[in-house]
């Protein structure tokens, strides 16, 4: 079978959620894939910020392998051998006491709010059902009517109420509305992206992330980090957070935490907050299954030992000062935005250059991106891509906007 029986066998027995690039992969290897035709391509998606350790990175294979020979799935029903392990190694490397583990990221995104309403009405002293969550416009955090209830996009919530009650949002980066919205009593928790992914790498003003710190403790509300896509060496910290050294209440991690290989997510937080929620009250059949937690216990560990972080920032800053000259080239290039290796560029609309086409050319010159909100192009690749790499990426950008020239 070739690419297009493929793309047929798709369009015929799969559900029409996505339309994706006309590009059928196979195989991959660090910050490379390769489709069913054996073009190789370097990838700047990285599944949405999942394989920042690279594809198929052999360490974090092993660790999946290895388990896989000996038990994948207890429930929690029972204890495991690995869960306890995980548990004590993850709380320690961000410094929170306690994790709760969920598998996808939008249900560490409902984990993370039913723990807020919980408090509030537990210790903060919220009247029962009247506890309100602050979300940012612009805010992307899954696809469960919980989570698109809190969504501006329409794209995300036409045709799918009604829609969760208690939800507020707020223009993102702005100190004045979260500090008015922040004075209502019955607020619970503000749940915001260091940097908002979907909505186009929005890059907030420094000092936006200390003052949200600041502003929920003196209204003693919790301050929930969706780190999902922002963690985990991506932006060229370990959490974006970590750029204005500052604490969450709530940490949501997901995506890479398995380097790329299965679902796994977590919610880490105090003891006063983790522990209002009591047994049978809150789980899921996967969650903190031996085989997720020996993966991402490696997963965690290569992001640390090989320090992605400063890969991460270093390629980051390589990466935007390529594609700033390519912006003197091409005016087309409209805006470019990011840090570490979160980062985008914004076509200018009214050149009529579509974002798609500048992708499947793209797609053509070996280089894997794909745009969003229609005129955004994303460019996050595996945090282990390297010097030489990015300089070929570069060129091979270079040669496919010549087109445009
Ligand atoms: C899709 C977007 C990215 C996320 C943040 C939670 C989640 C996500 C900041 C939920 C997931 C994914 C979902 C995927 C495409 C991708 C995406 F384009 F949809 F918005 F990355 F920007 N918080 N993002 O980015 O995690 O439940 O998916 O594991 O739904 O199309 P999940």
């Amino acid at each position: 079978m070739n690419s297009a029986d493929y793309i047929a066998l798709e369009h015929k027995y799969g559900a029409h959620n996505y339309h994706p690039l006309p590009v059928v992969l196979s195989t991959g290897k660090g910050a490379q894939v390769w489709d069913v035709d054996g073009k190789c391509y370097f990838d700047f998606l990285s599944a949405y910020s999942a394989v920042n350790q690279g594809h198929m990175h052999p360490r974090i294979i092993s660790a999946l392998s290895n388990q896989l020979q000996r038990l994948t799935l207890t429930s929690r029903a029972f204890y495991n051998d690995q869960l306890g392990p995980y548990e004590k190694y993850i709380t320690a490397c961000f410094g929170f006491d306690r994790v709760l583990p969920m598998n996808t990221g939008v249900e560490a995104g409902e984990t993370a709010i039913k723990l807020a309403r919980r408090w509030a009405y537990d210790i903060k002293g919220v009247p029962q059902n009247q506890a309100r969550i602050v979300f940012a416009a612009g805010n992307f955090w899954g696809r469960t009517l919980a989570a698109i209830s809190s969504s501006d996009d329409p794209s995300s919530y036409s045709g799918f109420g009604p829609f969760m009650p208690g939800f507020e949002r707020i223009a993102y980066n702005s100190i004045e509305a979260l500090e008015t919205a922040l004075s209502h009593t019955d607020v619970a928790a503000f749940m915001v992206e260091p940097i908002q992914g979907e909505a186009g790498v929005i890059v907030p003003d420094e000092g936006y992330l200390s003052e949200i710190r600041r502003l929920c403790t003196k209204n003693h509300v919790l301050w929930i980090a969706d780190e999902i896509q922002t963690g985990l060496c991506r932006t060229g910290k370990m959490l974006a957070c970590d750029h204005e050294q500052v604490k969450p209440d709530i940490l949501i991690l997901g995506k890479a935490l398995s380097g790329g290989t299965l679902p796994v997510s977590a919610v880490l937080a105090s003891h006063e907050i983790m522990l209002t929620i009591k047994p049978g009250e809150h789980g899921s059949t996967y969650g903190g299954n031996p085989l997720a937690c020996a993966v991402a216990t490696e997963a965690l560990r290569v992001l640390i030992d090989e320090r992605l972080d400063i890969n991460a920032h270093e390629r980051g800053i390589q990466l935007r000062s390529g594609l700033q000259q390519l912006q003197h080239r091409f005016s087309f290039i409209k805006e470019i935005r990011g840090k570490g290796l979160l980062n985008a560029i914004e076509i200018d609309e009214t050149s009529g250059i579509k974002a798609w086409d500048i992708c499947i050319g793209l797609a053509q010159h070996g280089i894997l991106a794909k745009p969003t909100h229609g005129h955004i192009i994303r460019f996050a690749p595996p945090l282990v891509i390297t010097e030489n790499e990015i300089d070929t990426c570069l060129h091979r950008m270079e040669q496919s906007l010549l087109t445009y020239a």
